[in-house]
């Protein structure tokens, strides 16, 4: 077995056009395989706008130097070559999400009826950065399923940087009680075009890898969870002002930053209960 074989990632993808035809089906992959990558979700001017406003925000934010923007991730403190940037809900990030629920709805629906957000932030690196260790977000044991969306702002090659997921590792109790060792050989490079994106259970076993070009590699993601009542002090990346939104219970969006939009945006209603 050698340590740099990946399967192709070919076997865990789908069109975004053919999404809306088979949410079920593309569910069940992915409930099984613990990701799914779809093409084409956004479109590229969509994904580049997004582009653009996570370097002014990261500039900005690092400028000011206040921790409140940023997730900690691992490598962060170590090498400055990778920020995990907390977003705000700014009209080129709305438009964004609205199409990929407006696509995603149908799949996760058929998971589950109802979700909320978690996490709206910019995984970003910078040539040199020496990628993560293999780790899973939350716990096999212990939490609820949460699905992450990455998404591509710019075209990602293996040189980039993309994240690096095992298949199926989700459900594996061995391998999450250190009981034995990832398989190398079943690992997929999740290379993407600009505006693909990858959804991934939370639980699944992945990592960032180096990024070896002399490009910045941005993934705009959003996570979701099952509705249920947050904890404080949770280590979410999710801006702190939407993050109390969320806790108050007071979900009318009529706040500076409220979350009608998804309403406005005629985002279904049952992907956002909470927020209702
Ligand atoms: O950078 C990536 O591709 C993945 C990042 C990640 O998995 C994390 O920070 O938890
Ligand atoms: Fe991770």
């Amino acid at each position: 077995m050698s340590a740099v074989a990946t399967s192709s990632l070919d076997g865990f993808s789908v069109d975004a056009a053919a999404l809306v035809d088979n949410p079920r089906q593309v569910a069940g992959a992915f409930r099984r395989d613990g990701l799914v990558k779809v093409k084409r979700i956004l479109p590229a001017d969509v994904a580049e706008a997004v582009c653009k406003r996570v370097h002014e925000e990261l500039a900005s934010r690092r400028a000011e130097g206040d921790s409140t923007y940023f997730g900690d991730v691992y490598g962060y403190e170590d090498t400055g070559q990778r920020w995990d940037l907390k977003l705000r809900l700014s009209s080129e990030v709305k438009d964004a999400l609205r199409i990929l629920l407006e696509s995603l709805q149908g799949v996760l629906e058929s998971l589950r009826p109802s979700w909320q957000l978690t996490e709206l932030a910019a995984m970003c690196t910078f040539p040199a950065d020496p990628g993560q260790p293999v780790h899973a977000d939350t716990s096999h044991v212990y939490d609820q399923q949460v699905v992450t969306v990455f998404v591509a702002l710019h075209d990602i090659p293996a040189e980039r940087g993309p994240t690096k997921m095992y298949p199926r590792s989700h459900l594996d109790g061995e391998l999450h009680l250190g009981l034995k060792e990832v398989d190398e050989s079943c690992a997929v490079l999740c290379t993407m075009e600009c505006g693909d994106c990858v959804l991934m259970d939370s639980r699944l076993l992945h990592c960032g890898t180096a990024n070896k070009s002399d490009l910045h590699r941005f993934l705009f993601y959003s996570s979701w969870m099952p509705p249920a009542r947050r904890s404080r002090g949770s280590t979410n990346t999710l801006l702190p002002e939407y993050e109390e939104e969320l806790q108050s219970g007071s979900h009318s969006g009529n706040g500076p930053h409220g979350l009608r939009w998804m309403f406005e945006a005629k985002v279904p209603p049952r992907l956002v209960t909470v927020m209702t």
